[in-house]
């Protein structure tokens, strides 16, 4: 393991082999110690400061939970740009995302306990009579084990746990009696029938209705599930055994976690990301801690912490040992092959591994916390969110971001433990650029692309479960929570189950256990949390201090090697090796280099490997070269003031928006519609923006006809009615095959469903203007200059009750907008829409939007080695580097594991592991997040 010197003290605040009861409170107590340590470094914030962002906090989280009370319930999710409920069935099918949908009131139910963490405890009261009343368990649905399992019986569970509380308390739900814990044992049942398999491992999914019955479920034929799916169940099935007392949930969630260990791959101690649930092979054998084994093991840990099993930190720590042996390159975490870990098995991380920090924290591993954090609060002050995948050269690969939580939750932590007042700078950024950047009238829209700042009409329930939580807790003091959260453990969705079921039915904890010890190591239980009242002490700069060098890992990026061991043999003068970039199939001597790597010894292999790689890797980069990335369409008009922006594709002629300034201008229907012969409302479109439909001629046929009338720009909108870029992949409007030099405008498509949000506009406010361009532009920079209602510029919450002032926009602020079958309230009346709007964000500098216009899809591809010679050359990277190196060494002596490395394989079995690891990376390359 690498020196993480950051968790050294803990092992002297908890005793070896500690019982669990004192290890469940010292690690809890643990996380909450440190606040009052901090004494130097970042400028402490003041009480007012973290009470006025607190606030801030609420108010957010008003607007999201009230409009999805008010448009979407009893809906499982609130779609924020139609301001309408999204019912599964109704809306195109989105893949395997719509899994976590069952009709059950989804985010209703993932928000019950946020309501008490945010001292909502009347509207927490009405809630639960809300799910008591109208949620119905038992629906004809196919929904996801984990997803049901994390947010729903979780959610159930956390509203159960906080509702006991309350009613000891005295004063609120003094009526409830077991309620919830009803439902959730309901439910916990109509899960069971998914672990009918021989492993033991769960089915993916489940009817909810019919359980895995043929036909009539229509599901149970899967043979696949992913590490995370079938291991993220403990806390909850534990939780629900011990608070009713029956045993047989803790004792399935149990056995598939039994199953799961005992199928790592023993040599690398790591699990791949999924599993044959009836053979128990790895499916897919690379291994990260991101995207389908995260939760695996936050869930190893936090059962240790919660039942106290001393099996789940001995499982952890091995497991631990084998990501930071392996994956972890600090401050990067790169997936790695089970079977090869000295071999990353990918260029890029995923966002779902920002949880990892926090994770890290209660392990008690501060150092590389701090560091992963630090990089990635970087990949987002570049791009304002973290995108769904970056590059190790931090680059975007999946430009999406659905609102996830994971970094504030790791930011919470990482205050937790270090009480370092940046943390909260961290926290308030995260507000300023939710605000910012995803607030809409009707709630909070994810990112589409977080390189255009377009949305997606999506609202993800643990936007409400997580994130809400995590902002508060950073800023609240102890006296701002009405009950004591040390007290409580938080699941992978944020819900809260109280340490006390520890000590509630022990009897089935140890039942079907499988573990293969008995003599448990002791050295593993070194680190179990951070107590920072020993880390710091003497040294208030520690957080500060490793951060520093990593600065401007992000901004000058020095992208880790891709293979490690490799980068000494290039300094000490061996030959570089045959890059695919320039490998020429006529040159012999290339084809002679790619004759050798196949057959020599491991670092030829390794070259050979990296080879196919690139191949891989340049020809989806060749065909992404011919593609422009999308445009935005913002609209800027009152009520809007650029807060909806619409994801739209660009065209191969007329004006380059990425090379141009945004064309603005109102909107205008042009006669035709279709835009195929002459205008007959020129004086319609003159100096406008023209709508046209799409289809009956070609796009540029249409361009050239609405620029004849004198149109600025054109918006093509589809005629597929029901068309979505959330479903339908973008594409670019492709010329005419003839010269089209002569269309000078710039033209956007747009799939039907954005397109009716200006249809609607135009129908309810008649004068639309929209701003066409590469990227959304900042709000100040939109209004400048123009009349804006005070309270929209003026961040302050407590404006919300007060009368607006009036002005000429604020006489219309009580219209609505009519979208497709529902009324949106596009008024944002209680917006505080923060002081932001007075200053230009940071992340849009100039310089900044220069960068992102240059982040064209051919560059999302990195070259790590490449880059890495480069920033070398340079010298700005030496001391990176050497730690790296260092590292490597250091590796290579302690790892007993690598010695396959050295010998010396034939040609048929690496060409067939090439083969395997080639399908690896194309089927990496399909994945979904
Ligand atoms: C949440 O539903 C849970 O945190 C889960 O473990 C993975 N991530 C999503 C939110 O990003």
């Amino acid at each position: 393991m690498s020196e993480a010197g950051g968790g050294r003290g803990c092992g002297s605040s908890v005793p070896q082999r500690a019982p669990w009861s004192l290890v469940a409170a010292t690690a809890a107590f643990c996380l909450v110690s440190a606040t009052s340590v901090w004494t130097a470094g970042a400028a402490p914030m003041s009480r007012e400061e973290r009470q006025k962002l607190g606030n801030q906090v609420l108010e957010m989280f008003d607007h999201a939970y009230g409009n999805y009370m008010e448009h979407a319930y009893p809906a499982d999710e609130l779609m924020p740009l139609t301001c309408r409920g999204r019912v599964r069935g109704q809306e195109p099918s989105r893949g395997d995302v719509d899994d976590a949908l069952g009709k059950f009131s989804l985010t209703l139910i993932d928000s019950l306990d946020t309501l008490v963490v945010l001292n909502k405890t009347k509207e927490f009261e009405d809630a639960v009579r809300k799910v008591l009343r109208d949620v119905n368990l038992d629906n004809d649905v196919v929904v996801s084990v984990f997803e049901t399992n994390i947010r729903v019986l979780g959610g159930l569970l956390g509203g159960h746990s906080l509702a006991i509380m309350l009613k000891e308390k005295g004063e609120y739900m003094q009526w409830y009696n077991d309620e919830l814990l009803q439902m959730a044992k309901q439910l916990g049942y109509k899960l069971l029938p998914a672990f009918n398999t021989t492993s033991g491992l769960p089915y993916p999914r489940i009817n909810l209705k019919f359980g895995i019955r043929k036909p009539e479920a229509r599901t149970g034929t899967e043979t696949d599930t992913c590490t995370a799916c079938a291991g993220t169940l403990i806390l909850e099935f534990a939780a629900l055994s011990r608070f009713t007392g029956a045993t047989i949930f803790e004792e399935y969630a149990r056995k598939a976690l039994d199953f799961l260990w005992e199928k790592r791959q023993r040599s690398s101690n790591l699990v791949g990301v999924t599993i044959n649930i009836h053979t128990g092979d790895w499916v897919r054998k690379d291994s990260g801690v991101g995207a389908g084994i995260d939760s695996y093991y936050e869930y190893l840990l936090k059962a240790y912490v919660l039942l106290g099993d001393d099996s789940f930190l001995e499982r952890f720590n091995t497991h631990y040992d084998a990501i930071m042996r392996y994956i972890s390159q600090p401050p990067l975490l790169l997936d790695v092959h089970i079977h090869k870990p000295m071999l990353n098995a990918r260029t890029w991380m995923d966002a779902l591994l920002a949880f990892f920090p926090g994770l890290q924290v209660l392990k008690g591993d501060i150092r590389p916390a701090i560091e992963t954090h630090e990089m990635l609060y970087q990949v987002i002050k570049k791009h304002n969110f973290l995108p769904e995948a970056f590059t190790t050269d931090f680059r975007v690969h999946w430009a999406q971001h659905p609102l996830r939580p994971e970094f504030a939750e790791s930011t919470y932590f990482l205050y937790k433990a270090t009480g370092d007042p940046y943390y909260l700078e961290v926290g308030k950024t995260l507000i300023e650029n939710l605000n910012k950047y995803a607030r809409v009238p009707c709630g909070f829209a994810a990112m589409k692309d977080v390189r255009t700042g377009s949305h997606e009409d999506r609202m993800d329930s643990f936007f409400l479960a997580e994130m809400f939580k995590y902002l508060y807790l950073l800023f609240a003091d102890k006296e701002d929570i009405i009950f004591d959260i040390e007290d409580y453990i938080f699941t992978t969705e944020a819900h809260l189950l109280p340490l006390w079921l520890s000590t509630t039915n022990q009897s089935i904890s140890k039942k079907n256990t499988t573990s293969e010890y008995t003599e448990l190591d002791d050295s593993n239980f070194d680190w179990t949390c951070p107590n920072t009242q020993i880390l710091f002490p003497n040294d208030p700069l520690y957080a500060q201090s490793i951060r520093e060098p990593l600065k401007n890992v992000v901004d000058k990026s020095c992208p880790r090697g891709i293979i490690r061991v490799r980068e000494e043999s290039f300094r000490s003068g061996a030959k570089p090796p045959l890059r695919a970039r320039d490998f020429m199939a006529t040159n012999p001597e290339h084809l002679e280099i790619l004759k050798k790597m196949g057959a020599a010894s491991s670092i030829d292999a390794e070259d050979g490997l990296r080879f196919m790689q690139e191949m891989i890797e340049l020809s989806s980069q060749q065909q992404k070269e011919q593609q422009l990335p999308p445009r935005a369409v913002q609209i800027v008009s009152h009520p809007f003031f650029g807060r909806v922006v619409l994801t739209a594709g660009p065209a191969q002629f007329g004006l380059d928006l990425s090379k141009h300034k945004e064309t603005r201008g109102f909107v205008a229907s042009s006669k035709p519609y279709n835009g195929c012969s002459e205008l007959t409302n020129p004086e319609a479109v003159m100096g406008k923006i023209a709508l046209i439909q799409r289809g009956q001629c070609m796009f540029a046929e249409k361009a050239r006809n609405i620029q004849n009338a004198g149109a600025i720009g054109g918006i093509v909108i589809d005629d597929n009615e029901g068309s979505s870029s959330d479903t339908a992949p973008l594409f670019q409007m492709a010329g005419d095959g003839k010269d089209t030099d002569d269309i000078k405008i710039p033209m956007l498509f747009l799939f039907s469903k954005e397109g009716s949000i200006i249809l609607d506009a135009i129908r309810e406010y008649e004068e639309v203007e929209v701003l066409l361009s590469d990227k959304a532009k900042d709000r100040a920079a939109i209004l400048k200059g123009k009349m804006i209602p005070s309270y929209i510029i003026n961040s302050n919450p407590e404006m919300e009750n007060e009368e607006q002032p009036s002005s000429e926009n604020d006489s219309q602020s009580a219209e609505q907008i009519t979208s497709s079958s529902q009324e949106v309230d596009l008024v944002d009346q209680e917006s505080p829409e923060e002081s932001s709007l007075n200053s230009q964000p940071e992340s849009l500098s100039p310089a900044d939007m220069d960068n992102a216009a240059s982040v064209s899809p051919s560059e999302q591809i990195s070259n790590p080695m490449e880059n890495h010679e480069t920033t070398s050359l340079d010298g700005e990277c030496t001391d990176f580097d050497n730690q790296l190196q260092e590292q490597s060494e250091t590796e290579e002596d302690s790892n007993p594991n690598v010695s396959w490395d050295k010998k010396v394989q034939p040609i048929d079995s690496i060409l067939a592991d090439w083969n395997e690891d080639i399908e690896a990376f194309e089927m990496m390359e399909k994945d979904e997040l």
